[in-house]
């Protein structure tokens, strides 16, 4: 542990590692919430360890998910808003700069749910899978305009999240029906749109979300129902338009079995990817804060929105 870094910066990544914190947009949240405690608390006497005290405190934010990339999209956001001379200047800048991004975190949603609500019409059913804000957003002003929706939860193992969305739709009014992840197929006749989140899109479109997405895209398109990512601008990969890959985060086996259940199975290997890719062929649309893009060319925006990619600016 970093003495240097906050011990909440430490409690934020260790809550973000173990998913107390989770979902894309509060992760980002979460981590610009964290720089931002790092700044106003340090005690620093010269500028240059203020800088090192930031770097090191986005580092450890950094290590927690590699997969979610609005993680480092919070802390580059916050990071290059660090501005100033004097110790005073860069705490100042680093504040102000957290709070922006938490700002236009919250304005954003609220944007992208109005552009995801054209989509919906009255009486529709959407299938969704593990729990997106995004989604909800879009759900949630569809119903605000006065429509009525229902909706198809998969539960989403091992962690369940489907449940969290199953109560949120059902604070808004939604009816839900859950189904266990491997029914999807049998209900994508049922439905009119399959709408999910996502933790990161690549520069050719492709859609990291939670694990049984890309099975759950290439089925509806194979019964034809639509399928729209929901997903914030921060969401966009940078890393990717110079040819980056994005990491999978495998988790514990401890989520899918415990000790003596796996014992007991004559201990099998246990695989845990918490995500997977589906291929931009079986997105129909991705739907953001600045409108809706056909997934090839996302590549446009992320030109748009950050250029060339430079060094990231947590690395010494
Ligand atoms: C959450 C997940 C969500 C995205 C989008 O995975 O895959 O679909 O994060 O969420 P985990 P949002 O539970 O492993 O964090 O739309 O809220 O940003």
């Amino acid at each position: 542990m970093d003495p240097h870094v906050h011990p909440d910066v430490h409690h934020i990544a260790d809550d973000i590692g173990t998913m107390e914190i989770r979902g894309a947009a509060k992760i980002a949240d979460s981590a610009a919430t964290a720089l931002q405690i790092q700044a106003r608390e340090s005690d620093a006497e010269t500028p240059d360890a203020f800088r090192a005290e930031m770097r090191a405190a986005a580092r450890t934010l950094h290590d927690t998910r590699p997969t979610a990339v609005s993680l480092p999209n919070a802390l580059r956001y916050v990071l290059h808003g660090m501005d100033g001379v004097t110790v005073e200047q860069l705490r100042e800048s680093s504040v102000v700069a957290a709070e922006r991004f938490r700002e236009r975190l919250d304005h954003a949603q609220a944007d992208l749910g109005l552009v995801g609500a054209n989509r919906l019409k009255d009486g529709d059913c959407i299938m969704t899978h593990c729990h997106s804000t995004a989604v909800l957003a879009c759900v949630e002003a569809a119903v605000d305009q006065g429509k009525e929706l229902t909706a198809v939860v998969k539960e989403t193992r091992p962690r369940n999240q489907g449940h969290i969305t199953a109560e949120r739709l059902h604070e808004l009014g939604v009816p839900v029906t859950l189904i266990v992840d491997s029914a999807a197929r049998r209900y994508l006749n049922e439905v009119d749109h399959v709408m999910v989140g996502a933790d990161s899109i690549a520069a050719d479109g492709s859609v990291i979300n939670k694990i049984g997405t890309s099975g759950l895209a290439v089925n509806a398109r194979d019964r034809g129902t639509p399928v729209v990512v929901a997903a914030q601008t921060f969401k966009l990969h940078p890393g990717t338009l110079t040819g980056h890959s994005v990491d999978i985060e495998m988790r514990d086996e401890s989520e899918v079995l415990s000790a003596e259940e796996k014992a007991a199975l004559g201990n099998p290997t246990v695989a845990n990817p918490a995500f997977d890719v589906t291929p931009p062929r079986y997105v129909d649309a991705i739907v953001t804060e600045r409108g809706q893009f056909p997934p090839e060319s996302i590549v446009m925006l992320m030109r748009e929105l950050f250029g060339e990619q430079t060094t990231e600016p947590w690395v010494e």
